[in-house]
């Protein structure tokens, strides 16, 4: 009996002895619930309310509560297609910009039960609530800190009146997965009928740092993104993308500008991975004339490799239309989305295989934890060292183009700069993409020309830290058909370009659907009248067609007569090219056209200037025809989503036109407008 204990406290000393400590973590490290959090991946925003009524993306705070007026509102409607598009939660729009509350809120009148809607007794909040729960889909709110209703607001009392809507909010309508607190500030407002500018500091005005607290004590696993004290990051886009170098670490006091968020700091103290929000459609809220702009599936897809696949979460947002419905285009696109994506990602080339590992820690962290399954388990190396390699022997001549890398983010994010490589017939080569290959962190996922492999080699090549890998996986996807981009140029010549040369490209110039049997792209084509170009990418091989793209081109540039110095470059506003800009010259505020004869003219698009971080966009402007005033008005949001902004009026005959800058975006002195057309009858 003795003898047995004496030989099984020896044996537990010995497995004491060699059992492999773990790395030391590499801080900063990320909260439990971080980490819950970014292993939801994608999720759904809604954005619904007073705006979706009155076609608008900022409402300015007058819109009458009567107008929000749903005819068919199906919150589970809504929930099935978000579960059927792979989206694991929803986030609520419960108040934007214009203040109007989706719930009955005891704070303020302007809310929903000033509508019709269930007779006055209607709760958006509860409704989705209640039908995320139904269904097993995670729930969370946006509410506005900027209200441009609320007399208060700018004032001492706003700030009780938001801190009670957040309370209201976190009392009644179950576990929230995370909470909204958008940044924008556009300072104009009816403000109780005001109409003024006011300006506060958000640092300080709203209170962040109670408001988080009371958010936690009620639901401690709800992220909190922005304000001043977030859990997350905003990517510093409404693009849906992250850089493919991505930390999960940020610190904004340290941040030279905004878009910095994109690529995120391997040098700040804190834990902030990011999310990528974007919507389906070119808004937000849901318009009408957007209905056939919804993104294709080619554009999701690539936005879930650039978002997922680069260490961020993707905030895939729906504009529900007026019925109270996701429109149909945009829930069989989120669909054919997810599908796209499972295909993709469904065979793992290296299931069931073992690398070999150039450097194991030991026991309890082998290279074989990288392939069970086992999010918990990894691949780690020894203390001394921060590179090396994982090798998978393969069937020979093994087709791939992606490959999927995750590190064991409870340690840490540590991976700066690595390598995949393949071997054929004996030599290695590294495959051949556009991404640099540099972060990991929670997922990574690499894409590359599909080629032929023997074996595939992953060269981990700098680390902060020992290396930690829990999971790697490869693919061979099929590459899906990119939908053209149409352009008409200064001389009127249309171009119709994808990135793959080779690829077959037909299309119409009468409206109707372009099929193999319509005019095959053989290049750039003169088109001097108003038309709509249809166009479509076609695999004769596989008899496959890609999206369609449609672009309105209205009259001609050679109609357009701008009275500006050359040197300004006026004509680059008809030049088809956002990315080339007329900048007003220094003090104007408005650029005069003159068209070649008078047209009858029922509004205009103005696209503000695409280059990256540019500034100088129009967002308060005034449109006139002939000296007549026709429209005046804002364009919302378009500092964070500079996207072109069409304005329809009713129809005025006129020949001289005056395209008057009130305000910019960034309130700078400079404008840029990037294209600019009229929209004739
Ligand atoms: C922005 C807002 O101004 C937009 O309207 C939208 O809600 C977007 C998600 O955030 O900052």
């Amino acid at each position: 009996m003795k003898k047995a204990s004496i030989l099984l406290t020896s044996v537990w000393i010995l497995v004491a002895c060699c059992q492999v400590k773990p790395p030391v973590p590499v801080l900063p490290i990320p909260t439990q619930e971080q980490i819950e959090w970014q292993k939801m991946e994608n999720y759904a925003f809604v954005h619904f309310g007073l705006n979706t009524f009155n076609d608008l993306e900022w409402g300015y705070g007058d819109t009458p509560a009567e107008t929000f007026r749903p005819s068919e509102l199906d919150c589970e409607q809504w929930v099935r297609i978000i579960q059927a598009a792979g989206l694991k939660g929803i986030i609520l729009t419960a108040k934007h910009h214009d203040g109007f509350c989706l719930w009955p809120t005891q704070t303020v009148d302007y809310n929903i039960s000033q509508s019709s809607y269930k007779n006055g007794k209607g709760d958006m909040v509860r409704e989705l609530s209640d039908a995320c729960r139904k269904h097993g889909l995670k729930f969370g709110l946006y509410l506005s800190p900027w209200d441009r209703h609320n007399a208060e607001y700018g004032r001492e009392g706003y700030q009780k009146v938001y801190h009670e809507q957040i309370n209201e909010l976190i009392s009644n309508y179950g576990p929230l997965f995370e909470f909204w607190f958008d940044g924008a500030n556009g300072g104009n407002g009816w403000y109780g009928g005001t109409n003024e500018i006011r300006s506060i500091d958000p640092a300080t005005y709203y209170g962040y740092e109670k408001a988080r607290e009371m958010i936690k004590r009620k639901h401690p696993s709800a992220m909190i993104f922005g304000g001043t004290v977030p859990d997350i990051r905003w990517i510093g886009n409404e693009s849906g993308w992250a850089g493919a170098t991505c930390w999960a670490m940020y610190d904004e006091s340290k941040a030279t500008h905004y878009r910095q968020a994109q690529w995120g700091m391997e040098e700040a103290g804190k834990w902030l991975p990011g999310e990528c929000d974007v919507s389906i459609r070119p808004g937000w809220f849901y318009h009408h004339r957007e209905d056939h702009q919804v993104k294709s599936v080619p554009a999701l897809v690539d936005l879930y490799y650039k978002s997922v696949g680069h260490n961020a979460n993707f905030l895939l947002n729906f504009p529900i239309a007026l019925t109270g419905k996701i429109h149909p285009t945009d829930s069989a696109r989120a669909i054919e989305w997810r599908k796209a994506i499972i295909a993709d990602l469904k065979d793992n080339l290296l299931a069931g295989r073992i690398p070999a590992a150039s450097n194991e820690r030991g026991r309890g962290y082998r290279a074989k934890n990288v392939s069970d399954g086992n999010w918990d388990s990894y691949w780690a190396t020894t203390d001394d060292t921060t590179t090396g390699t994982l090798t998978y022997a393969l069937p020979a001549g093994t087709l791939l183009n992606r490959v999927l890398i995750q590190e064991y983010i409870p340690l840490g994010q540590r991976v700066r700069k690595f390598d995949i490589e393949v071997s054929r017939e004996g030599h290695w080569y590294s495959v051949e993409t556009a991404d640099s290959l540099t972060t990991i962190g929670y997922k990574r996922i690499v894409r590359f020309k599909t080629t032929p492999a023997d074996s595939l080699r992953l060269v981990f090549l700098d680390a902060r830290g020992p290396l930690c890998i829990n999971n790697v996986e490869a693919f061979h996807a099929q590459e899906l058909l990119e939908q053209p981009a149409i352009r008409r140029n200064a001389s009127n010549l249309v171009s119709l370009r994808v990135l793959d040369k080779n690829a077959e490209i037909h299309y119409t110039l009468d409206g109707s659907e372009p099929t193999a049997a319509s005019a095959k792209y053989e290049g750039p084509f003169l088109l001097d009248r108003k038309a709509t170009v249809k166009a479509v990418t076609y695999d004769a091989h596989d008899k496959r067609f890609g999206p369609v793209s449609i672009k309105e081109l209205d009259i001609s540039s050679d109609h357009y007569q701008v009275q500006r110095p050359k040197k300004n470059h006026p004509e680059q506003m008809f030049d088809g090219n956002g990315y080339t800009t007329f900048i007003l010259p220094s003090g104007e505020k408005e650029v005069v056209i003159k068209l070649s004869e008078p047209q009858t003219i029922c509004g205009f698009r103005y696209t503000p200037d695409q280059g990256r971080d540019a500034t100088g966009h129009i967002s308060h402007y005034e449109f006139l025809i002939d000296g007549r005033l026709v429209s005046a008005g804002e364009f919302s949001n378009i500092k964070h989503n500079p996207i072109e902004q069409e304005i329809r009026f009713l129809p005025v005959h006129g020949r001289k036109l005056t395209f008057r800058c009130l305000r910019t975006a960034e309130d700078v002195q400079h404008i840029g407008i990037g294209e600019f057309s009229v929209i004739t009858e």
